[in-house]
């Protein structure tokens, strides 16, 4: 493994102590698989029926061209990369579905979980049409749960009330010309496994657009729901402080690490771990400490101030710290690979759904009637473990570096607001116009294997930032930057350019930050880039132009899981230019590849597409795009 792995220097403490220990990682593993197929890099691999696998010959040079059924490369990669589209929105949506069912028993008191956010459930009730007036907080959270759920029970064949609730009008008018709008979320994946199996569409363009489709259905019954609902039930987010890396894990505390993307576990967890330190001090340690990794950490970093102490492809290392005593999964990005790392020390791997079973580990069966149950019985069992810890062989590297998050849409126009109370997006969109802010980048998404672990996420922003972007970030990339220091106190300072520099620093000392606002906002979770949605329509509103005029680009500069093809699509769709740091498997098919990332889909959609694994040059195009549009919008 002599290739850069990582640029995180707590990564590259820890692979040296894996390889000590022989444990194997993620990376190693990586080196193993090389070379990948490239049949299926290109996506020119179908195992859609028994007759295959059928592989097309990438070069044409001779090899067959078709599958046995007679399917071309273009018609291999639209439908490979649907059924991807589609599992992406199946994770989110099934998310969000669980966040709904929680609504609707913590409204019927028969589940442990209060109702935090009043506000907030209003304003959803309210984008629903439900009159809010005269009504308590439960019975009106019973009402939202059940106009959700005739959504995913709709069989009218209209489109879902969540998306034209929540979308743009002018978005809407676009999906419905193009015959996208989705109706029932399930029954949208649905049709997407069906039209995509032996014998169903052979036409790469009515694939691309169910692709489409399925982009929605991830942005509005998976993403928006979600992070709306999770909302209501823990509360919006505010700014809180606290530190990122794995640092944050204390050598005589009992260390708790929770994993995965549902709050509805993780926000228990927490809650139980705080109530029930004194029998961790018992036990012989001085506390709990807390830690996240993925997005269930975002989560419970947002609203709790829970310390990252990773992002996704270094979770094997908390383990290899030696001081992770628990450490409590739920669902999605979860390595199967904790299952023998754990055994090789102390750690208690608990999985907790009933579709994330890892052998070798304990499994606490969560269910939300009794949430307060799992997550005692959680803490107890971090408790034993970390009595059977082995002291010598806790190696915690120091790196830790203070962050800021916490800015959930709500927390940033209350930041605006002690400047404009009148009309807080005013000095957002005066600095844009003057130009103090060129223009904002959504920067979201995982790391891969493929590229050094928080290369590009770090280098992209750097130089955003220094051309005075705005940097808005979710999910692992968040995580990224918050170890490289982009939302520390001093973080504006070390790496904005002066006109972003002053416009940070003027909204921090306005909001009582104490601190310049970081010139990367922390806002979530991957579910939570419906926060960056959220934002982009405002801006889209107030300036009164459509999203794709705006000087605004996503970027998910080290993609590896499907929900970042389902979010990148959504993206697009929304009028986005959106890059990718890591090109899906879509090469082997022209037609494809063409109509994603140029002027068919811009035409289309108002966004595209856009490959480059190179940070300086998707940086490049990134400005370009941003300049174009200010000098469109006549900035
Ligand atoms: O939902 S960024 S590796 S943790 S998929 Fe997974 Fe990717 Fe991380 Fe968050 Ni998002
Ligand atoms: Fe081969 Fe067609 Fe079957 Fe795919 S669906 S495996 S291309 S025969």
């Amino acid at each position: 493994m002599n290739r850069n792995v990582s640029i995180d220097p707590a990564v590259l403490k820890m692979l040296p102590v894996a390889r000590e220990e022989g444990i194997e990682t993620a990376w190693d593993r990586h080196d193993a698989q090389q070379p990948q197929c490239g049949f299926g890099l290109t996506g020119l691999c179908c195992r859609h029926c028994l007759q295959g696998p059928c592989r097309i010959d990438p070069f044409g040079d001779g090899g067959p061209q078709t599958g046995i059924c007679g399917a071309g490369p273009d018609l291999f990669v639209a439908r490979n990369l649907l059924r991807q589209v589609a599992a992406g929105a199946a994770s989110h949506v099934d998310h969000a579905y669980e966040a709904v069912e929680a609504l609707l028993l913590a409204a019927e008191g028969k589940a442990p979980y209060e109702l935090q956010d009043s506000k907030k459930l209003r304003q959803v009730a309210g984008k629903l049409g439900i009159p809010t007036e005269d009504k308590d907080d439960r019975s009106l959270a019973k009402e939202l749960a059940d106009a959700i759920f005739t959504d995913f029970a709709n069989h009218s064949g209209e489109t879902m009330h969540y998306l034209t609730a929540t979308a743009p009008a002018e978005r809407v008018e676009t999906w419905r010309n193009l015959g996208v709008l989705p109706r029932n979320p399930d029954r949208e994946i649905r049709q997407a496994m069906h039209q995509t199996s032996m014998g169903m569409d052979a036409d790469p363009v009515n694939l691309i657009l169910s692709t489409v489709r399925q982009g929605l259905v991830d942005g509005y019954a998976g993403l928006h729901l979600a992070t709306d609902v999770q909302d209501i039930l823990f509360g919006t987010p505010q700014p809180v402080v606290t530190e990122a890396n794995l640092g944050v894990l204390k050598e005589d505390y009992v260390n708790i690490i929770v994993h995965g993307h549902v709050p509805l576990l993780s926000e228990k967890v927490v809650e139980w771990a705080r109530t029930l330190e004194d029998e961790a001090v018992a036990a012989g340690a001085k506390g709990i400490q807390l830690a996240g990794i993925c997005c269930t950490g975002n989560e419970v970093l947002m609203r709790q101030g829970v310390p990252p102490a990773t992002n996704g492809l270094a979770q094997e290392l908390a383990v290899i710290t030696g001081a992770a005593d628990a450490v409590i999964v739920d669902v999605q990005c979860i390595m199967p690979s904790l299952g023998p790392v754990t055994r090789c020390y102390h750690t208690a791997l608990i999985t907790t759904m009933p579709i994330v079973k890892i052998p070798g580990a304990i499994h606490v069966d969560f269910t939300l009637e009794k949430a307060d149950e799992a997550a005692q019985q959680i803490i107890h069992t971090a408790i034993n473990a970390y009595k059977k810890r082995d002291k010598s062989r806790v190696r915690i590297p120091a790196e830790k570096t203070p962050m800021i998050a916490g800015f959930s849409v709500e927390a940033i126009i209350g930041a605006l607001s002690k400047v404009n109370p009148e009309n807080p997006l005013k000095p957002l969109v005066d600095n844009i116009v003057a130009g103090n802010i060129l223009g904002a980048v959504g920067t979201v998404g995982c790391s891969n294997s493929k590229l050094p672990h928080d290369l590009l996420h770090v280098e992209m922003v750097r130089e955003l930032v220094k051309e005075n972007v705005l940097v808005v970030a979710t999910g692992c990339s968040a995580l990224a930057l918050a170890k490289a220091g982009f939302m520390a106190p001093d973080a504006a300072e070390r790496f904005a350019g002066e006109p972003l520099k002053a416009v940070l620093s003027a909204v921090g000392e306005a909001a009582g930050l104490g601190c310049p606002l970081p010139p990367v906002l922390h806002m979530g979770s991957c579910v939570d880039n419906s926060r960056i949605g959220e934002l982009v329509y405002a801006l889209a509103a107030y300036l009164n132009v459509p999203i794709k005029a705006l000087p605004v680009v996503a970027s998910a500069p080290e993609p590896m899981h499907e929900k970042a093809l389902s979010i990148g699509t959504w993206a697009v769709s929304l009028g986005l230019l959106t890059h990718l740091g890591v090109v899906p498997p879509v090469l082997g098919g022209p037609q494809v590849t063409e109509i994603l990332t140029s002027q068919p889909v811009v035409d289309l959609l108002g966004g595209r597409f856009y490959v480059e694994s190179d940070p300086h040059k998707a940086v490049g195009t990134i400005l370009e795009h941003i300049r174009a549009k200010r000098s469109e919008l006549g900035i």
